[in-house]
């Protein structure tokens, strides 16, 4: 298939297994804006990802490690400047402000279109553009959609190559006339000719933009994580989270993980967690000493998309392939899984590179290398660190790795079905307040848990680490629409699943990071946390006990299964008390949120809150 050149512009042969006529109409407007030297049509081959990685280590942009230690694996460093989301240049531009809502960016589109008119014009100039076809979930399933992005980084190409599937089968789906999310992405750093290129081009400028009603995507200026990987948080959740608005489903910030009892009956479990509190970790928990008949399998480390079935049970598939996981922290204890999975065909980010040509990170081991180069390519010794306070790997440092290397992957994570969802988990960071594990009396008052969860903040975005911010069902930084309208969704998907005569999800809500007077985690986690799944399973199942409170219902010490562990009742008094006080300001904070929420907020909730009120008065 040939298309005509025009001027300027390189000649853009479409391959012959691309029959799109959309998609290649719009490849020519965007080259005709962009202004690459030439367009490389992805087919996703082990070639191609090779070649792409061969180039970039030319370039400087990647580093190949020791083949012997860490084969087919590669390192890469970023700008300094550009190591996480930005949450602050992340726009919502649907026609209507309220249907942003208050908790998103909002540009009017016309404004911002002519914004990015003037940002993406010759922004590809000196570079090549790729262009990325993908599926977000097994290629053809009913619950899988497509995207195609457009990007002058190779960085990004090698890695939506692991983060989804991609390339030429995609086209296969797509067909003369299929649908797919546009994606539009740039480094924003055009070449002048002759000009040497840096290995980590970015912009000081930056926009990640999102048009729900004609569900495109347009980000300039990162190269990094959920800025530039658009399948995952632009896509998979925010142009998501509005498709499963108008077509009755869920896009959801969660993991979705199998559990099976030691009678060998299985269920399965979605949870929310806000970015780097340990979703990855969860998803791959291995039961400790003293629970070993139990199982988890892994299904998804981050997202979920979930559809309801004729039988009124909710159904969650991955969209993604890969894992983005937060390396700081993880290591053969905290998380032996995911050490295996990164084993081979990994790309690092922002870590340490030892001597031996192999990564490094705090909280892999217990004692750090002798020598480093940290990843901001400096020299590093344990002795240098203790001194100046830096960190040999950036904390939002990452791996790129395939979820099919993971050894506790779930027999059914590719099933284009989906699991049957048991329950929901809905957990943030929280110090003080928050018990270890409360259970929902019903749909409505799990939706509130949800809804008024809060979190300390992290790593995983820019800005100031460690205060606590309201963070409902984990969204706030991935929801494409109004988040009052996303919480009368969830109460919609509660009513019609019960009309269908369905036993809803049962919802908790954990709080694994509570601490003692001395300043520590209290609860030991990791794979501790198996003991508060077994509990749920338990109240799944209808065979544990628990005590009610004003909030729900926790477990009493006897309620939980200690074998193998030594954690005192005063200890599990600190992680599971309800302090009155705390939780009349907790509840004041809860106002606050619903004050900035009002608009279009369900009166359910609002009663929700009301109850419990009147619960802890009582
Ligand atoms: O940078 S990502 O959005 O991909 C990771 C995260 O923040 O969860
Ligand atoms: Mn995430």
């Amino acid at each position: 298939m040939n298309h005509p050149s025009f001027e300027g512009q390189p000649t853009i042969e479409a391959p012959a297994w691309v029959k799109n006529r959309k998609l290649v109409d719009w490849v020519q407007r965007v080259a005709a804006m962009t202004k690459p030297d030439r367009i490389v049509w992805c087919d996703g081959s082990q070639e191609e990802y090779d070649r792409l990685c061969a180039q970039m280590v030319e370039a400087g942009t990647l580093k190949k490690l020791n083949p012997a230690k860490r084969p087919n694996s590669y390192l890469a460093w970023s700008d300094p400047s550009d190591v996480a989301r930005v949450e602050d240049r992340t726009f919502i531009c649907s026609q209507q402000r309220e249907d942003a809502g208050p908790t998103n960016n909002w540009v009017a589109p016309a404004e911002m279109r002519s914004t990015l008119g003037g940002l993406f014009e010759g922004a590809m100039r000196g570079r090549t553009m790729y262009v990325v076809p993908f599926s977000m979930g097994p290629l053809g399933s009913p619950i899988a959609h497509i995207g195609v992005e457009l990007s002058d980084s190779p960085y990004v190409v090698t890695n939506m190559r692991i983060m989804t599937r991609m390339g030429r089968k995609v086209y296969d789906v797509l067909g003369e006339d299929g649908e797919f999310v546009p994606c539009v992405h740039s480094v924003g750093a055009p070449l002048a000719a002759g000009e040497k290129d840096v290995p980590w081009p970015c912009n000081a400028t930056k926009y990640i933009v999102h048009f729900p009603e004609s569900r495109e995507i347009w980000s300039y200026g990162s190269g990094y994580g959920g800025n530039a990987l658009l399948g995952k948080k632009c896509f998979a959740l925010r142009i998501a989270s509005t498709m499963g608005r108008d077509e009755g489903w869920l896009a959801e910030h969660m993991l979705i993980l199998g559990v099976t009892s030691p009678e060998g009956r299985k269920h399965h479990v979605a949870a929310a967690f806000p970015s780097a509190c340990g979703k990855t970790n969860f998803a791959m928990l291995i039961p400790p000493e003293g629970l070993n008949g139990w199982k988890i399998s892994t299904i998804g480390d981050d997202i979920a998309w979930i559809k309801p079935g004729k039988d009124g049970r909710l159904y969650a598939i991955n969209p993604e392939a890969g894992y983005f996981g937060v390396a700081p922290g993880t290591s053969e204890k905290t998380n032996f899984n995911a050490m295996a999975t990164l084993k081979e065909n990994v790309i690092f980010t922002n870590v340490a590179l030892t001597d031996d040509g192999d990564v490094w990170w705090e909280g892999m081991t217990d004692e750090p290398p002798a020598h480093l180069i940290d990843w901001q390519g400096k020299d590093w010794t344990p002795a240098g660190a203790k001194q100046s306070g830096r960190k040999a790997a950036h904390p939002n440092a990452r791996f790129t790795a395939p979820a099919s290397q993971c050894p506790s992957i779930d027999a059914d994570w590719e099933n284009p079905a989906g699991v049957a969802i048991d329950a929901f988990i809905f957990g943030g960071r929280r110090s003080t307040t928050v018990p270890l594990v409360t259970e929902a009396r019903n749909w409505v008052e799990g939706v509130y848990m949800a809804a008024t969860m809060g979190s300390e903040t992290t790593a995983a975005a820019a800005g100031q680490q460690g205060v606590v911010r309201r963070d409902p069902f984990a969204m706030l930084p991935f929801c494409g629409y109004n988040m009052s309208d996303y919480f009368g969704h969830w109460l919609k998907t509660g009513e019609r699943l019960e009309q269908l005569g369905a036993k809803l999800p049962k919802i908790f809500c954990v709080n694994w990071f509570r601490k003692g007077a001395d300043g520590k985690f209290v609860w030991p986690g990791f794979g501790e946390n198996m003991r508060v799944l077994s509990w749920m399973v338990g109240r799944v199942e209808g065979s544990a006990q628990g005590a009610e409170h004003a909030f729900g219902v926790s477990p009493h010490y006897e309620d939980i299964d200690w074998s193998g562990l030594n954690f005192s009742r005063e200890q599990f008094e600190q992680v599971i008390s309800v302090d009155d006080a705390a939780w009349r300001d907790e509840l004041a904070l809860h106002a606050e949120l619903f004050d900035t929420l009002q608009h279009g907020l369900p009166p359910a909730l609002t009663q929700a809150k009301r109850t419990l009120e009147g619960k802890l008065a009582a």
